[in-house]
């Protein structure tokens, strides 16, 4: 900002002093026109999406068919997390871990100030003060992210709590996590700006442990920007779980009712692309009638152990940003049920009545469809109508199951882990571990295979620790640590169990039928909890039988089906072991002897 004293724009209600002089610094560095301060109210939203409408950054979408909806298109380089761009900048470069990128934090900043010196000229520079989790609760935590996007802004109204609410809990002194975010895309006065200003030529997503500051340059896109989600809610709050004895990760919080039972909530990791949001939401098969599934939270839990010697999770988002190809009403009727109204969606098709469609939204394509880059798309081509990580922003007060206690700042108890990944073999449907050890090493070995709408080729196995590859701030072998210590300081540690909806036959067909029908195992689950259900015990881990299991319903499961999905092929498994081993010894310095032992223990085993 050419006159720095304009910071002291900052309404009067603002006290916190290490806010005004960061925003002050900022502001001297990044140049912007103006400042405006989120009120969070809905007439500062409606008056930013108006705004984005006249620019040509949203489009407005027919007010019948989705009230309130808005369609923005971004950049064909700007339509992912990026992996390689993501940096983890502890002082100590061991700190950090083979799992994450590294560089020295002054030669990061180095870089990073020069190239945002000036990169907001042009634009406005939103403070954005937020909560994750609900005000108030001893589980929340705050950041407050400067950003120049009003996309961004917008979003993270849907996704997390901001405005004056939080500034007043700010008060004077209290903690709270640094988030610069720019576009990097200056404008010179008179200059037209693009539709979705983005930086061709840098793209970084910074992390800095000891400060706990994100600063994110060059893109406008979702877990790049919106840095409520995975930069603090994962990356940074991993730390500071480590920190302060409680856990960050990358699950979703469902609750299960049992006829005429007890209400339990299990919490439960999975990679991208597993169908995380479809599960969160599931829809029980009319074979168990009673039962009663309700979402406390879509993809991340902040966990903390509480008094009784349960532990307790929060969803700390207020939204979800979804992948909205794969969405429709069979694979999950909630969730198209949420998007109905006051949704934001990215990288969608446009149908010519101002309606949204994507890939299995529908078997047929409407006629005439716009693609999600502007251009009349051909139903015989060979490019989808919607970008594979086409999102929607929608409030999670729109889920129509979303938990009478979503918003409890106490938390809910969590009776069960869960750990899955996309495995064609080997893994079979369900493993309950022997004790938390154990489900500390499965979680630690779990891995995916790679999809299209994930980074790399399709079908390589990838292993990613507790689905948190991408999000752990720190040392896995640190992390693993925590892990076994956080099972050793709870009196009532939650069961763990491993799951895998994806294995195929050898003609390469799904032997589980997936999306509703997993509730039959979260069933298992529950009563081995309630300590009702049986189970064999195998190498790997304990399993339900077929007579453990209510599989009435599903057209002709037969035992001979049950026992190939869940059967334990020794040469599998030890090649299986193997590649933990290779995991293992990428992470050896700092990995718990018990891992090591846990993996010796399991090749004997077998
Ligand atoms: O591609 C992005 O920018 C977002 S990735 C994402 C978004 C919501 C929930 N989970 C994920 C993920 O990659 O795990
Ligand atoms: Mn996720």
């Amino acid at each position: 900002m050419s006159d720095p004293t304009a910071v002291q724009t900052a309404p009067d209600y603002v006290k916190n002093n290490k806010l005004i002089a960061w925003v002050s610094e900022v502001a001297q560095l990044t140049k912007p026109d103006r400042i405006h301060w989120c009120d969070g109210s809905q007439a500062e939203y409606d008056r930013l999406c108006a705004e984005m409408v006249a620019s040509g950054m949203l489009i407005k979408l027919n007010e019948q068919k989705r009230p309130g909806c808005f369609l923005a298109r971004s950049d064909p380089d700007d339509v992912a997390r990026m992996e390689d761009r993501t940096f983890v900048c502890s002082s100590n470069k061991e700190d950090a871990g083979p799992n994450n990128n590294w560089v020295a934090p002054d030669e990061m900043r180095a870089t990073l100030t020069r190239i945002s010196d000036g990169c907001m000229r042009g634009r406005t520079m939103y403070v954005i003060p937020f909560s994750m989790g609900p005000l108030g609760s001893h589980i929340s935590h705050i950041g407050v992210e400067l950003t120049d996007s009003p996309y961004v802004v917008v979003s993270m109204r849907l996704m997390t709590r901001i405005g004056r609410a939080v500034i007043d809990l700010l008060g004077a002194d209290k903690f709270f996590v640094p988030c610069l975010h720019t576009v990097g895309a200056p404008l010179a006065p008179g200059e037209k700006d693009a539709v979705w200003p983005s930086n061709k030529q840098h793209k970084y997503i910074v992390h800095f442990p000891e400060e706990k500051l994100i600063w994110s340059f060059g893109s406008g896109y979702g877990g790049n920007a919106l840095l409520g989600k995975k930069c603090f809610a994962l990356r940074i709050a991993s730390i500071m779980a480590r920190e302060q004895g409680w856990l960050a990760e990358h699950m979703l919080i469902l609750g299960i009712e049992p006829p005429g039972g007890k209400k339990h909530y299990i919490a439960a990791a999975f990679p991208s692309a597993c169908g995380k949001t479809n599960l969160a939401m599931l829809i029980p098969p009319k074979e168990l009638k009673g039962w009663k599934v309700t979402t406390i939270g879509e993809d991340i839990a902040w966990i903390k152990p509480g008094a009784d010697g349960r532990l307790y999770a929060i969803n700390p988002e207020a939204g979800a940003f979804g992948v909205a190809p794969g969405t429709s009403e069979f694979t999950n009727p909630n969730c198209l049920a949420a998007l109905h109204k006051n949704t934001i969606f990215t990288n969608v098709a446009l149908t010519p009545d101002g309606d949204v469609w994507w890939e299995g939204l529908s078997q047929t394509p409407p006629m005439h469809l716009t693609d999600w880059q502007g251009k009349l798309w051909d139903p015989d081509g060979d490019t989808p109508a919607a970008h594979p990580n086409a999102r929607f922003t929608v409030a999670a007060s729109q889920i129509p199951c979303i938990d009478a206690d979503w918003e409890n700042p106490a938390g809910v108890p969590i009776s069960a882990f869960l750990f899955g990944g996309r495995r064609t073999t080997t893994v079979p449907l369900v493993v309950e571990a022997k004790d938390w050890t154990h489900g500390v090493y499965m979680a630690a070995t779990m891995a995916s295979e790679t999809t299209a709408a994930s980074v790399g080729k399709m079908g390589v196995v990838r292993r990613d620790p507790f689905a948190m590859l991408p999000f752990c701030g720190y040392h896995f072998g640190d992390y693993f640590n925590h892990w076994l210590k956080v099972g050793k300081t709870v009196a009532q540690a939650p069961k763990i169990f491993a799951v895998n909806w994806f294995r195929r036959d050898e003609l390469g067909k799904f032997m589980w039928p997936g999306y509703g029908e997993n509730m039959r195992v979260l069933k298992w689950i529950i009563e081995r909890c309630e300590g009702k259900s049986g189970a064999a015990d195998t190498a790997i881990g304990k399993m339900p039988r077929y007579e453990d299991m209510e599989l009435k319903g599903i057209g002709g499961f037969s035992k001979k089906a049950f026992d190939e999905l869940t059967k334990v092929d020794k040469k599998l498994w030890q090649a299986e072991v193997k590649d933990h081993e290779r995991l293992f010894g990428e992470l050896l310095a700092r990995m718990p002897a018990e891992m090591l032992e846990q993996r010796r223990q399991l090749e004997k085993a077998l």
